[in-house]
């Protein structure tokens, strides 16, 4: 219920009200919520106000509209804690969800002046260029496209890029996977990326650069990826430290 003489505003309250529902799974993914009509009567607001409410939920991921039908209750988004190194296909199957990946291109490339040096290599080494949609129980996540030197992952083909590459190369790595570096910013869905990610042209998403290096310091692969902004939130985890 909204407090008129609350000092929040009362779209705040809203919010929280529908928040707190969902908290409680009085509202599960796919239920539809009341209208805007619905709303405003009941709290006794202007539809403006709900409109607002329902807008920021929509924009947050809560809850998601579609055409003609109404807005409904989005799934909870996937948390990823950002102080591990870990792969696409252990995150899925820690959450008890069932990775797979549809293959969009596989390729042996000569590596760009930038990427080589990157990748600390010569730009004529090959390098696989792997670029496939991750899915959790079906449901497209990202697109991911990895260059990793053919040096460091021989043998790869099709078929493995269908699993998890960083089980492939965990055996046959000079040392293991160790350490890597992200950079996150937001950015909207081209056309490839909506295609693949079944989302509107335009749509959030959340595109991650990674560097990824052995506990030698041999840099391992570069990564693109386009994470769908309404299904993933990262987390990152801090401290204060006193000096
Ligand atoms: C994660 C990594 C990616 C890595 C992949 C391997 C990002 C931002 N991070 O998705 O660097 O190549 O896991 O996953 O994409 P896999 O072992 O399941 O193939």
């Amino acid at each position: 219920m909204v407090d008129k003489q609350s000092p929040l505003p009362i779209y705040f309250q809203l919010e929280e009200e529908i928040k707190n529902r969902i908290d409680q799974k009085e509202l599960v993914p796919g239920d539809l919520i009341p209208s805007e009509r619905e709303f405003a009567e009941q709290h006794g607001i202007s539809r403006m106000t709900v409109r607002q409410a329902i807008s920021d939920l929509v924009n947050e991921g809560y809850l998601y509209r579609q055409k003609g039908k109404g807005t409904f209750v989005a799934r909870k988004k996937i948390e990823q804690p950002l102080h591990r190194v870990t792969s696409f296909t252990e995150d899925m199957i820690a959450r008890g969800m069932k990775p797979s990946s549809r293959l969009v291109r596989f390729e042996v490339v000569s590596v760009s002046d930038q990427t080589a040096e990157e990748l600390a290599v010569e730009s004529s080494e090959p390098a696989y260029e792997i670029k496939r949609v991750r899915l959790a129980d079906g449901l497209p996540m990202a697109l991911e496209t990895n260059i990793i030197p053919v040096r460091l992952a021989e043998g790869l083909t099709e078929e493995h890029a269908h699993g998890s590459l960083y089980d492939y190369v965990a055996g046959s790595l000079p040392s293991p996977i160790d350490y890597a570096r992200q950079v996150i910013e937001s950015s909207a869905a081209h056309e490839s990326e909506s295609e693949a990610l079944g989302i509107p042209k335009g749509s959030p998403i959340l595109l991650i650069r990674q560097n990824t290096y052995l506990a030698d310091g041999t840099p391992f692969e570069l990564v693109k990826s386009a994470y769908r902004a309404d299904r993933y939130k990262f987390i990152i985890d801090m401290h204060r430290i006193s000096d």
